[in-house]
């Protein structure tokens, strides 16, 4: 199973869009295993938008980022993180697909409401970032059942 972070932007926050996030996730079957309201620091951001830190807006999103807290989230599920990018939908929300989050809820790129991990590798880094160890809870979910087929929920590639 992937291991995939979400944060709920300050603007999220302000808007009253953290319930409505946590639910497109929750609808999906996915498992939530860490949740947390935080306020980042320089230093958090710094590492967590290293691939941004010499853009010229880079600025701005720190700002905006600080501006107030974030709810951070970890997700678990089997090849998650390509399915949660699909929800997500695409970085500019006035070119995200009509249905996911940035399509229905955003419209400024800088105001996008959500940051998910772009791979699995990046999931796992990025859960460890911001959660420690016993932030994270392990626990079975009852309805997998019914949301995986054997193989997927186990992993080990046999139908039962
Ligand atoms: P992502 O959030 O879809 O993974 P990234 O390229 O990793 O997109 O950028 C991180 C965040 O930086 C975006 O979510 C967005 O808020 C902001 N950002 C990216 N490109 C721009 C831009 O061209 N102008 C303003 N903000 C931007
Ligand atoms: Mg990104």
């Amino acid at each position: 199973m992937e291991r995939t972070l979400i944060l709920a932007k300050p603007d999220a926050v302000q808007r009253g869009l953290v319930g409505n996030i946590i639910n497109r996730f929750e609808r999906k079957g996915l498992k939530l295993i860490g949740i947390k309201m935080l306020s980042v620091d320089d230093e958090m951001l710094d590492e967590h938008y290293s691939h941004l830190t010499d853009k010229p807006f880079y600025d701005d999103i720190k700002n905006f980022m600080k501006s107030s807290p974030v709810v951070a989230m970890a997700w678990e599920g089997y090849e998650c993180t390509a399915s949660v990018r699909v929800i997500v939908g695409a970085t500019n929300p006035r070119e995200a697909d009509a249905g996911t989050i940035r399509g229905d809820f955003a419209i400024g790129q800088g105001r996008n409401l959500i940051h998910a991990s772009d791979s699995a590798e990046n999931g796992e880094k990025e859960v460890s970032r911001f959660f420690s160890d016993e932030e994270l809870l392990s626990y079975d979910k009852s309805e997998y059942i019914h949301v995986y087929e054997h193989k997927e929920r186990s992993g080990d590639g046999r139908d039962s």
